[in-house]
């Protein structure tokens, strides 16, 4: 279709996006008062934060550096806000978000309390028709799914759940009046990020506290802590070299590798370098560590057993601590949890750990308890911190259908398929932030979240000067675009490890790396998706043609 023949709009918006979280809040803020659009933006719950929103299991905080887990666009908002900790706790960074809808008067153009159920891509008038679980059914040019990208809960089918007396709860839908642990028994499934920030607290509460471990996890010191009113300050005089630099960072902090290998290093050294990241604590272990750390299984030999030096050191029963020590897969390769007194939790008289591999697994959950390795574990509460549909189930769970009513979850039935992570082929003004194949989980998610935002909304800005309707992804370019993701990932050591960034924690989910690790970092990235569209939006489609093709029928015309 040329321009001259571009339906016109009687779209209800212009744009729909979905999600209230730290991205939905800013496209609405960018697509509206940048752009001057005509937007709406549909929440399922009752208040905006998303992740944040969502949960609140104890002990829940950002793993980020506060001053930089925060949204950058806006100076004034910078300076304004100041964090109170190291890791900002979940109520804090609710009470930010809060403030910037509050601050960018995003309320008024939200909708509270409306889960999207449908979406539906109209081939005639290439709009979408949105609809949601209480009966909207609105259309619009372009749709933003900002829904996050660990949001869709994974709640095991165990076996028995339906019949158990007491109260069970997963993590990511915690109950907002809190949970009273005292003088009750209380199992804990699963020992990811979000278990291990809950068991310390869990259990200083509890009467007892069982932990069900699948797959130990290797932790660092998360060294959380008030922030330095100095330091603050420092940082606050110079957000803009922060800025820059975070934004042209390998994973979007403050952190780089150490640029040699670690088998170039002699003992002594080494051992100073792993005590003074480890001193410091947070993602420096992971994520500023020697070069060949995620590359070479002999380097992640060297920097594992640091770690494993370390439990062995706090746990004071060898019996458990061999059962903490992770030995199926290198270091890295899982998401790095942050802790706060976790394995120290294990020396104490009230918890006990039962360890999948050696006591037995998890049988099925009876009316008193869980059952697993022929035992059962009488409980009161059951916490089921059992993680995600990582990624792709957020945008598989939004009934999306495209052109020629083709439907989302069947091209992605062996697994997504993107260009860039940003748009797909066959379903046009689609776009997703932090969504699969993009740096996404891999990076920290304000600064990717806000690349995407830019990039979309110069991406409309674009399209609309120029009088186009659709865009999305060629068949080509995203094909090649897939394959690379893969064979980036397929060069390290991510793949060994059965973890959700390889969708291995969902049964039935094909297997292969979820985010884009990119060999430049999210700065790389980031050039990357900028150069495409000073190219003219290489790779897509604008009106169901390539550009070159539209360049060069507008010249014919
Ligand atoms: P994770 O990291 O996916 O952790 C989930 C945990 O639950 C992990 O230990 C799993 O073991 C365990 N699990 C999952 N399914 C089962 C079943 N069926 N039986 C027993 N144990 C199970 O989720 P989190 O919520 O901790 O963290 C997710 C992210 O949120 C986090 O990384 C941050 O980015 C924020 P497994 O290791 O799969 O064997």
């Amino acid at each position: 279709m040329t321009n001259q023949q571009q339906p016109k709009s009687n779209a209800d918006f212009d744009a729909i996006v979905i999600g209230a979280g730290f991205s939905g809040m800013y496209t609405l803020h960018s697509l509206r008062d940048k752009l001057g659009l005509n937007v709406t933006l549909f929440e399922a719950g009752n208040g905006v934060g998303g992740t944040w929103y969502w949960n609140r299991y104890p002990g829940a905080r950002c793993d980020s550096d506060s001053y930089i887990y925060c949204y950058t666009f806006d100076k004034n908002l910078l300076q304004e806000w100041n964090w109170s900790e190291r890791y900002p706790e979940q109520d804090e960074i609710l009470r930010y978000l809060e403030h910037c809808a509050e601050r960018f008067e995003l309320k008024p153009d939200i909708q509270f309390g409306k889960r999207v159920v449908a979406i539906t891509f109209d081939d005639e008038t290439t709009l979408w028709t949105v609809r949601t679980d209480k009966g909207d059914t609105v259309t619009s040019r372009y749709v933003i799914a900002a829904v996050g990208s660990l949001s869709t809960a994974n709640v095991p089918p165990f076996k028995g759940l339906g019949s158990f007396k007491g109260k069970w709860y997963h993590t990511s839908q915690w109950p907002h009046e809190g949970v009273d642990f005292t003088a009750k028994r209380v199992g804990v499934i699963g020992t990811g990020a979000t278990a291990v920030q809950a068991i310390p607290e869990i259990a200083q509460q509890a009467k007892h506290l069982t932990v069900f471990q699948r797959t130990p996890n290797f932790c660092v010191p998360a060294r959380n802590g008030k922030v330095d009113p100095e330091i603050s300050k420092a940082r606050k005089a110079d957000y803009n070299g922060v800025r820059e630099r975070i934004k042209n960072s390998f994973f979007g902090f403050e952190l780089n590798f150490i640029p040699k290998s670690v088998l170039q290093t002699t003992p002594e050294e080494r051992e100073k370098e792993f005590d003074r990241m480890w001193d410091d604590g947070g993602f420096g272990f992971w994520l500023a560590n020697y070069q060949d750390m995620f590359f070479s299984k002999e380097a992640n030999d060297v920097i594992a057993d640091y770690l494993k030096r370390k439990i062995r050191a706090t746990v004071n029963d060898p019996v458990v601590a061999e059962k903490l020590v992770p030995k199926t897969y290198p270091y890295g390769t899982k998401r790095q949890p942050l802790d706060t007194n976790y394995f120290e939790t294990f020396n104490k008289k009230n918890v006990l750990l039962v360890d999948a591999s050696t006591d037995g697994p998890i049988e099925e959950i009876t009316p008193n308890g869980i059952r697993a390795g022929g035992k059962e574990y009488p409980l009161d509460i059951i916490v089921i911190a059992t993680g995600f549909d990582a990624l792709t189930g957020p945008l598989k769970n939004l009934g999306i259908k495209g052109r020629g009513g083709k439907a989302l979850t069947d091209e992605w039935k062996d697994g997504p398929l993107t260009y860039l992570g940003l748009l797909a082929a066959g379903f046009p003004n689609l776009f997703m932030i932090t969504g699969p194949q993009s740096p996404s989980v891999l990076s920290n998610m304000p600064v990717s979240i806000e690349q995407h935002v830019e990039w979309i909304t110069e991406c409309i800005r674009y399209m609309r000067e120029h009088k186009l309707t659709t865009i999305e992804a060629t068949p080509q370019a995203q094909e090649q675009w897939v394959a690379h993701v893969a064979e980036i990932a397929g060069a390290t050591l991510m793949p060994q490890a059965n973890s959700w960034y390889m969708g291995a924690n969902i049964s039935g989910k094909s297997r292969q790396f979820l985010p884009y690790l990119c060999p430049e970092g999210v700065g790389g990235y980031r050039k990357k998706c900028a150069e495409i569209a000073e190219r003219g939006y290489e790779g897509f489609m604008f009106d169901g043609v390539s550009r070159t093709e539209t360049t060069e029928s507008r010249a014919a015309e």
